[in-house]
């Protein structure tokens, strides 16, 4: 017999500062899989003190937190992509990719971020800001074809979507990643690299061969997706 999975436990609010701020710091009065989704972020967060926008009421703006916690932290990251992917499509049908390490494209204009972080407990917050009925210019959102879709709607076919992916989800996630194969440019503090992304291993780290044929392996960065070079 399958093991059930723990229920979720989901709270909604009008407001909040970051739902991810706040799981973080309430992390050892919460069970495991608690789900936070505000409505508005005053003081939504991207990666490296970035922002996130949405006004209030038209996205999906939401974290997850987890006790239980694998080896490999960023498969967690990982399984709330892919469940965010997969529950998009089955509500729209849009084509929905990957991008290393952590947004979700469509027609390589950015969808969704997510941001993973730790609590003083060593537990882990996965927050999702997912554009249903409104974007900035130049990306995505789901409702762009038509569909109506609200961001409760999306939440629960996402933890469905969740429950549903299997133990092993390394080929599931190099299939939906769009990053492998193509042309990338890697930003870091230090410098940049631009080469071809040709494989993520089963840590997370993304693997690039260079034009001299080095290749090299972050833990950690900002990628751009180049066009194929010219007559490649
Ligand atoms: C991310 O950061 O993409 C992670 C975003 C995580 C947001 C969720 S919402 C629920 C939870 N609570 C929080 O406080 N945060 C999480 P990053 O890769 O750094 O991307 C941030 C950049 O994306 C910004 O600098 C903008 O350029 C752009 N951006 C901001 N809002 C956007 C939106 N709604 N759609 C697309 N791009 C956006």
């Amino acid at each position: 017999m399958p093991v059930e999975p723990t229920p979720w436990t989901v709270e909604h609010v009008a407001e909040t500062t970051s739902t991810n701020a706040d799981l973080v710091a309430t992390a050892a009065s919460r069970p495991d899989r608690s789900v936070l989704r505000a409505d508005h972020q005053t003081a939504g967060r991207g990666r490296l003190d970035r922002r996130w926008d949405a006004p209030a009421g038209a996205n999906l703006l939401v974290s997850f937190l987890f006790h239980v916690v694998p080896d490999h932290p960023g498969e967690l990251t990982q399984r709330i992509a892919l469940a965010a992917a997969a529950a998009g499509h089955r509500l729209t049908g849009l084509d929905i990719r990957l991008k290393w390490p952590n947004d979700l494209l469509v027609e390589d204009r950015k969808l969704a971020g997510i941001l993973a972080e730790r609590s003083m407990t060593g537990d882990v917050v996965v927050g999702i800001g997912l554009n249903v009925g409104w974007c900035p210019d130049g990306a995505a959102r789901l409702t762009e074809g038509g569909a109506t879709i609200t961001p409760a709607q999306m939440l629960d076919e996402l933890l469905a979507a969740y429950d549903r992916l299997p133990a092993d989800i390394a080929p599931t996630y190099r299939d939906a990643l769009g990053t492998l194969g193509r042309r990338v440019r890697v930003e870091l503090p230090g410098g940049v690299v631009e080469g071809t992304a040709t494989d993520v291993e089963a840590d997370g780290r993304l693997v690039v061969l260079d034009a001299c044929a080095v290749t090299h392996r972050f833990a950690v960065g900002d990628i751009v997706h180049l066009r194929p070079a010219a007559g490649a």
